[in-house]
């Protein structure tokens, strides 16, 4: 046994140098199964997040960072109220982190390079939320103005990596509510932002303009935030595969290059707002081979409030005003005629949208009265709450369905937990959803009496494929090219699910979750690779996968995850670094054209490879399919691989 399994490393060793001729990847060790039981189908409160989370986003396989605005948290850190954590999958414990300014509705994003951004915010504060006397620290929170910030974060799983905030490197104007989005070449765009905050923007506060990080130079104005007011904070963003960038705020749309600064106004949304506060739940579905990595991008629910009906402090009662229901969609590149997709079986405005492994979408959070933001000493707020009757019933959206039949709640149990005002939500390597923060108010407040109170518990939601066996991929890569060579990746009948047909329904994707903050994943995106297969009278499955398609456009550098998805049961996802792994223009070469796919007329007979019908012949993975009762059968199958094979 150890000789055998010495003798396969060998082989594999032998794989990866020819691969490294090609590319400077390496070979990922074979995923192993989830590590939680989660009953599919339902939410479970697995831990609390410290901090309020306002902000989130998966860093590492085994870490989300919590970001806040600057309140009275209990938890400490440097001797003041912490307002960003480390959250640990594992575990479920946090480590308070330190950030210098307030993060209060910034917005976030990675780098080409693997860096986090957290940008923007508002001023330093005390107690209530009210403005601090001192701007550059001192006051109960030591906390500094965070108008202007840029904050940086390198995750890893050491428990060792720290916010940088340094006011050196601020930008030149104050941006609180930016948007964050990829290029090709691994910067990143930011665009608006107002200077003061407040429930909505108006035009003494609006900062039109937009600017990059690495900069590019001064800002450079964006008409269509002078022209969205007040409901363009936010402004909801795609970067397309043309290069150009789709921009919807308020009831505009325009497509706006970003290297020429043109801007060109499209008709308005139908029927709703979807930018904040209206909050709609947004994403750019799943660009694939068979639509041609062409993007789509849809918009469910919000609000139909006309620009004049948004005034927070007068007396008409926001909160009990019905969210929309309506979805469009819009494939930018190809027409810029929106169309009408299946509305949503209930009004929600703040809703979540997360991308899935199996190319559906889940749908949580959010009220079906209201809208998000607070106030304080308004007669109708429930509480200081803008929004009342939480959605506590999530939704799966399959986009590929036919029309009228794309929402389904199958098999879906509710949260218990509202989720208003600053909740979040990311996609996790397990597949499963973490599910974390509403805090429609302007300090931590809790107690018995507050309807909507600072919500530190966190959920996670488990699909429907979360205690399937899953895909154990032997051969997946650690980086990938625009173009280039494809690369071979190894599975078993077992994973297959003990049917050799379903290599034809076997997926390898690409996700990057993104930054959620206020019913947005900034730069959250879906690719499918291409692959075709071979499988050989043996019964040898190999998946031959390409590398991302020639244009980083179609998914910018940086890091993300990858899955092969089998009849939509989704291996557990794996790091990968999509291009250089630097900020700067990204090399691109064809794609190497794939093997035809064959699968034997007479499919092996299971136990016809010699290697057992339910074998691993994974490399070092022999205890890969214990989880389910069958740990002596496939432990002992493995074993005479390993027998077979040396
Ligand atoms: C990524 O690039 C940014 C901008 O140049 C830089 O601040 C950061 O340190 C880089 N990160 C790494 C990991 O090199
Ligand atoms: C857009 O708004 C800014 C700031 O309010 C203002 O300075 C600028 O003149 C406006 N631009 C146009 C073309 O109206
Ligand atoms: C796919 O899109 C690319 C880039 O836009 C284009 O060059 C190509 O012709 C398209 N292929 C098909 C089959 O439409
Ligand atoms: C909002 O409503 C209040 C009270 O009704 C009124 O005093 C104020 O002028 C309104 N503000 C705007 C911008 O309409
Ligand atoms: C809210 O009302 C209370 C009681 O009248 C008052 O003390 C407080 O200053 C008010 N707060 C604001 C922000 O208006
Ligand atoms: C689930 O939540 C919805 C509100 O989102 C509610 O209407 C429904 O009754 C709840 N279902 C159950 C079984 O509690
Ligand atoms: C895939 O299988 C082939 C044939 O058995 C073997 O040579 C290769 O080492 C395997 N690759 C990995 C990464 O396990
Ligand atoms: C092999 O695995 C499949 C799917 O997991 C299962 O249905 C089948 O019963 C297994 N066969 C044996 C011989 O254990
Ligand atoms: C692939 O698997 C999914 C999930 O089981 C299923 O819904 C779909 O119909 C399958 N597609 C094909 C072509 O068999
Ligand atoms: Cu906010």
């Amino acid at each position: 046994m150890t000789l055998a399994r010495s003798h396969i490393r060998r082989k594999a060793l032998a794989v990866l140098a020819s691969a490294a001729c090609a590319s400077a990847a390496n070979i990922i060790p074979t995923p192993g199964q989830p590590t939680k039981s989660g009953v599919p189908g339902t939410f479970e409160i697995v831990g609390e997040s410290g901090v309020s989370g306002q902000q989130i986003f998966l860093g590492t396989n085994n870490k989300v960072y919590v970001v806040d605005k600057t309140e009275a948290n209990p938890l400490q850190v440097a001797g003041h109220a912490a307002w960003a954590t480390e959250y640990d999958l594992t575990t479920n414990a946090v480590r308070a982190m330190d950030v210098l300014s307030n993060t209060f509705c910034a917005g976030g994003n990675v780098l080409g390079n693997g860096t986090w951004v957290n940008l923007g915010g508002n001023q330093a504060v005390i107690t209530g939320g009210n403005t601090a006397p001192s701007q550059t620290g001192g006051g109960i929170y030591n906390d500094w103005d965070g108008g202007k910030a840029i904050r940086f974060l390198n995750p890893n799983n050491d428990g060792t990596s720290n916010w940088i905030d340094d006011p050196n490197m601020y930008m030149t104007t104050r941006r609180w509510y930016p948007t964050l989005e990829g290029l090709p070449d691994g910067s990143l765009i930011i665009l608006g932002g107002d200077m003061w905050g407040g429930f909505v923007n108006d035009a003494s506060q609006n900062n039109p303009t937009y600017e990059f990080y690495p900069s590019r130079g001064p800002v450079q104005p964006l008409l269509i935030l002078n022209n969205t007011l007040p409901a363009n904070l936010f402004p909801l963003t795609w970067l397309l595969p043309s290069g150009n960038l789709l921009i919807q705020t308020g009831w505009g749309a325009e497509i706006f290059n970003p290297n020429t600064g043109v801007e060109t106004t499209i008709a308005n949304i139908p029927h709703a707002v979807r930018t904040y506060p209206a909050s709609g739940a947004t994403a750019m579905l799943p660009l694939t081979p068979a639509n041609n990595w062409t993007a789509t991008v849809v918009f469910c629910g919000g609000t139909n409030l006309q620009d004049n009906q948004w005034n927070g402090t007068g007396t008409f009662d926001l909160a009990s005003y019905p969210a929309d229901n309506s979805c469009v969609r819009i494939t930018p590149d190809v027409s810029t005629a929106w169309s009408d997709d299946d509305s949503l079986p209930e009004g929600r405005s703040m809703g979540n949208m997360i991308a899935l492994p199996d190319a559906t979408f889940f749908i949580l959070n959010g009220a079906n009265t209201g809208v998000a933001g607070y106030g304080v000493n308004v007669s109708w707020a429930i509480g200081t709450s803008y929004a009342n009757n939480p959605v506590y019933a999530p939704l799966v959206y399959n986009p590929a369905a036919p029309a009228g039949q794309r929402f389904s709640r199958a098999g879906l149990s509710n949260s218990t937990i509202p989720r208003m005002y600053h909740s979040s939500a990311t996609l996790l390597p397990d597949g499963s959803i973490y599910s974390t923060g509403s805090n429609p108010n302007p300090d931590y407040t809790v107690g018995p009496t507050v309807v909507f109170p600072t919500e530190y518990r966190v959920e996670r939601f488990y699909p429907w494929y979360y205690s399937k066996t899953r895909p154990q991929p032997a051969g997946l890569i650690d980086q990938l090219s625009y173009g280039g060579n494809y690369f071979n990746v190894n599975l078993t009948l077992a994973d297959l699910a003990g049917d050799y047909n379903n290599v034809k329904n076997t997926t390898v994707v690409i996700i990057r979750t993104g930054f959620s903050t206020h019913a947005m994943n900034m730069g959250m995106r879906y690719v499918q690779l291409d692959n075709s297969y071979t499988v050989s009278d043996k019964g040898d499955v190999t998946l031959h996968v390409s590398q991302l398609p020639s244009n980083p456009a179609i998914i910018s550098p940086g890091p993300a995850m990858i899955f092969v998805v089998v009849a939509g049961v989704p291996s557990v996802g794996q790091f990968v670094m999509l291009g250089s792994g630097q900020i700067g223009t990204q090399p691109t070469t064809t794609p190497q054209t794939l093997p035809v796919s064959s699968l034997p007329v007479n499919l092996p007979s299971p136990g016809g490879s010699g290697s057992g019908s339910n074998s691993s012949h994974h490399n070092g993975a022999a205890s890969s399919h214990v989880r389910f009762g069958v740990a002596t059968m496939a432990m002992s199958a493995a074993a005479a691989a390993f027998v077979a094979l040396a």
